[in-house]
């Protein structure tokens, strides 16, 4: 008897991440030398190579490699993602934003090099991640750079990352902050990177029109699902430290999917979202869309 395809090769998802963020930390690390003007180097540096989940490199080399193409291919724009990344979440812990003392377990980067380096470190790893695709991407058409440049470019200005930024600081305090609005901040500040990340990995991969809009599915079910895990771990993990059933949630007035639609419901939407997510893979082999079926599970059980 022949083995189902399936069963041909366990998939070791644990293994897949270590490996793909190893090669991701060493791509950085060489992507952002030490060297002069040291300082605001060094501060890119604290903030880029201080950890995280490396989750959307992983996710933008995992869509290239579905289709056919390789990490080599995908790399630069893998480390352009999490460069884009980086930057909003040192803006977003600024004392103009969040005013945030400990990002990855380390001192925010104003923490530790002053606001004034803070803002130029952010301004300057923007600018490196379109430079850094555009210069280093290799083996592939300069058409499909461009695309994929253009995908980053909208997730972070402002119909992205920005546009979800300036909607959640307006509505900071609004008691009629619905579901709507709840859900255009989740969508900008966090889908539409991870859609970049998935769409531009497909398309440096050399994914046809049909396969990219495919994953961009998958990416924006993934990228919701994200932010919707993350309000029900914000719930869980301060009830916890509490040592009680309420959470740091339901004791502030920010808006969560907990707090409008209850756990319960929150946890139904979760489980709708991987299910959305999963569903647009299924025209792939399934055996090599294991690490993006596997990245869906990882944002829906993560414990952080
Ligand atoms: C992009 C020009 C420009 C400005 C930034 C501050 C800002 C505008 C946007 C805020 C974006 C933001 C901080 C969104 C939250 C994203 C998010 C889900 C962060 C947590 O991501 P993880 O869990 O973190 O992947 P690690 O540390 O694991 O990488």
């Amino acid at each position: 008897l022949e083995k189902p395809a399936e069963k041909l090769e366990e998939f070791d998802f644990d293994d897949y991440m270590l490996s793909k963020a190893k090669a991701v930390n060493a791509a950085l690390d060489e992507a952002v030398p030490l060297r002069y003007p040291e300082r605001i180097h060094a501060s890119m540096r604290h903030s880029l190579l201080a950890g995280g989940k490396r989750v959307r490199p992983a996710l933008c080399i995992a869509a290239c490699e579905l289709v056919g193409g390789s990490e080599e291919q995908a790399m630069p724009a893998a480390c352009a993602m999490e460069m884009v990344h980086t930057m909003s979440l040192i803006h977003d812990d600024l004392p103009c934003m969040d005013n945030d003392d400990l990002r990855r377990g380390k001192p925010t980067n104003h923490k530790a090099f002053g606001e004034d380096t803070a803002v130029l470190a952010g301004d300057a790893l923007l600018s490196l991640a379109f430079e850094h695709v555009a210069r280093k991407t290799k083996n592939v058409s300069a058409d499909r750079i461009v695309r994929a440049i253009a995908e980053l470019g909208k997730a972070v200005g402002s119909e992205g990352l920005v546009a979800g930024q300036i909607v959640d600081i307006a509505s900071e305090g609004d008691a009629s902050v619905g579901l709507d609005i709840l859900e255009y901040v989740h969508i900008h500040k966090t889908a539409v990177l991870l859609e970049a990340s998935v769409v531009g990995g497909a398309l440096v991969g050399g994914a046809s029109d049909e396969e990219v809009e495919k994953l961009r599915g998958y990416a924006r079910s993934v990228g919701l699902l994200f932010q919707v895990v993350d309000d029900i771990l914000d719930v869980t993990k301060s009830s916890k430290e509490l040592g009680k059933t309420a959470g740091k949630d339901l004791v502030t007035d920010k808006a969560t999917y907990p707090k409008l639609l209850g756990m319960e419901k929150s946890k139904e939407f979760a489980d709708e979202l991987v299910r959305q997510a999963k569903e647009q893979l299924s025209s792939f082999d399934q055996q090599k869309a294991a690490p993006l079926l596997g990245l869906a599970d990882f944002i829906a059980y993560r414990q952080n």
